[in-house]
């Protein structure tokens, strides 16, 4: 069998990934240009050798199940990412080969800020954009690049510049910028065009393993599906729609004037880290806490409440005790969309080691400042966990008899006894500390200064804190 007709090694000989009782075809539509492209990749991986230092980094779009086909390593990204997440692949694997692969929508619409800052800070990494003027994946919506009068499930009269603008040349946009080393769009719309693709898309693979730059080369592709044509039609659409306002060619190419980029070994040290975050300052050594409950020596905390009550600063004090304490910790916050009188939470996982979950499904500790909080999250704490609940805001009560119950009116009591109820926070803080033991209390106060940044509002949160060591 001819070379060409051979499946590329750098392809899996049967696609197990996939749930698909057929293991040997792609997921794509007949006369889909992304089965095609893939094919030209993976030769070109076969032929550098670089399969097994590679890295594809798969979009949202029609091309997400990438994973299906190459055997390489793979990070699936959310819509429009693929450029963040390649330069953060690229940047500590510095020897990896990373291949953004990206739609037109994905890259031209929800992540188009993505692409240009990435191309212009000129990572090492190549982007392979996949252009089929439309949103195949969901159903043929408008894209960036549907051109002017195309139809499209969201354009059904047509794209009209008065209201959508104009097709976006992206290879145009980004060869503009000072950093990309090699911009180029190919097509797949014929046997010489398709040639011209295989070669773009080596020379920006070598371009990478040669250490010279950001390169994306743009491949006008066929979407049968989406133009509502059939595959053989697919190609004269093409020539037809496609190619006479995206127009082929090289828009940049300075590979020769460029010299291989410098990468800079990584630091992996934890002791380099903390000094050039200049974290050292933050290091202490406590005495031991007392023995506390096992369930409280590596907690996972949920706090909920209103956006407001200090809900996300309890979740950073309480870390950053933590990490003084010498732990391992993640602190997620989720909001509302609006901060004040919405709803937000923080997930707090303490860890002895490192942290392997930073999600808090099942909470030991569930602080609940208001109703809402515990109607939603009360059912989740795990058995013999404990509850915190402010009873300001609380009025039914734990409706469960197999956890531990902390339960106080915290705002009322920061209200009146300290003057303003924005410290009950602090005074939660406190009793959580006190009650469980988890943390030197030591710790607490020193976490202060790194997040009070009023620092006249620090004695205050101190007493606070005090107060919460009497309710614990
Ligand atoms: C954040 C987010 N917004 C929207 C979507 C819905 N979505 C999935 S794929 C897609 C567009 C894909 O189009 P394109 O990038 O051109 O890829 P194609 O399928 O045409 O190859 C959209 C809008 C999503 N998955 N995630
Ligand atoms: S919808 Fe379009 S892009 Fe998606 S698989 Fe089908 S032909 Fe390919
Ligand atoms: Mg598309």
């Amino acid at each position: 069998m001819g070379k060409l007709l051979q499946k590329p090694k750098s392809f899996y000989n049967e696609f197990f990934r996939s749930p698909s009782p057929d293991k040997l075809s792609t997921h794509y539509c007949p006369g889909c240009g992304h089965g095609v492209i893939h094919k030209y990749v993976a030769e070109a991986m076969d032929d550098f050798g670089i399969a097994d230092n590679t890295i594809w980094i798969s979009p949202v779009g029609c091309s997400v199940f990438g994973y299906y086909y190459f055997d390489c390593g793979h990070q699936q990204v959310p819509h429009g990412r693929a450029p963040a997440v390649a330069t953060g692949v690229k940047r500590s694997h510095p020897e990896a080969i990373v291949i953004s692969y990206q739609g037109d929508g994905d890259l031209a619409a929800i992540g188009g800020n993505n692409i240009i800052q990435a191309a212009n800070r000129g990572e090492n990494i190549t982007v392979i954009f996949v252009n089929n003027s439309i949103y195949g994946m969901t159903g043929g919506q408008m894209a960036p690049t549907t051109l002017v009068g195309q139809t499209t499930t969201t354009s059904p009269y047509g794209r009209n510049p008065a209201n959508e603008g104009y097709p976006m040349r992206m290879a145009e946009l980004i060869a503009q910028l000072e950093a990309p080393v090699y911009v180029e769009r190919v097509a797949l719309n014929n046997a010489q065009n398709r040639n011209k693709t295989r070669k773009a898309i080596r020379k920006a693979l070598k371009i990478q393993i040669d250490k010279k730059g950001f390169s994306l080369v743009e491949i006008l592709s066929q979407c049968p599906s989406g133009w509502k044509v059939s595959p053989v039609d697919s190609l004269k659409w093409m020539e037809e729609n496609q190619m006479p306002y995206f127009p082929l060619g090289v828009f940049k190419d300075v590979v020769e004037q460029r010299n291989p980029l410098e990468t800079k070994p990584r630091i992996w040290d934890k002791d380099t880290i903390i000094k050039m975050l200049d974290l050292d300052r933050q290091v202490k050594e406590y005495a031991k806490p007392n023995p506390t409950k096992d369930i409280y020596e590596q907690p996972k905390i949920k706090v909920a409440g209103f956006g407001g009550q200090g809900i996300l600063m309890l979740g950073v004090l309480l870390s950053e005790a933590a990490m003084l304490n010498g732990k391992q910790v993640t602190w997620i916050p989720s909001y509302g969309p609006e901060m004040r009188g919405g709803t937000a939470n923080c997930q707090v996982v303490i860890r002895n080691n490192k942290v392997g979950n930073p999600s808090v499904d099942k909470p030991t500790i569930l602080i609940a400042m208001n109703q809402p909080s515990l109607d939603r999250f009360e059912k989740d704490v795990i058995p013999g966990g404990l509850i915190v609940i402010n009873e300001t805001l609380v009025t039914s009560g734990v409706t469960r008899d197999d956890v531990d119950v902390l339960a106080h009116p915290f705002s009322d009591i920061a209200d009146k006894q300290l003057g303003t109820v924005k410290v009950q926070n602090s005074l939660i803080l406190g009793a959580l500390i006190k009650h469980t033991n988890m943390l030197d209390q030591q710790a607490i106060f020193d976490a202060l200064p790194a997040h009070i940044k009023k620092i006249d509002l620090i004695p205050l949160n101190k007493k606070a804190i005090e107060l919460g060591f009497s309710l614990g």
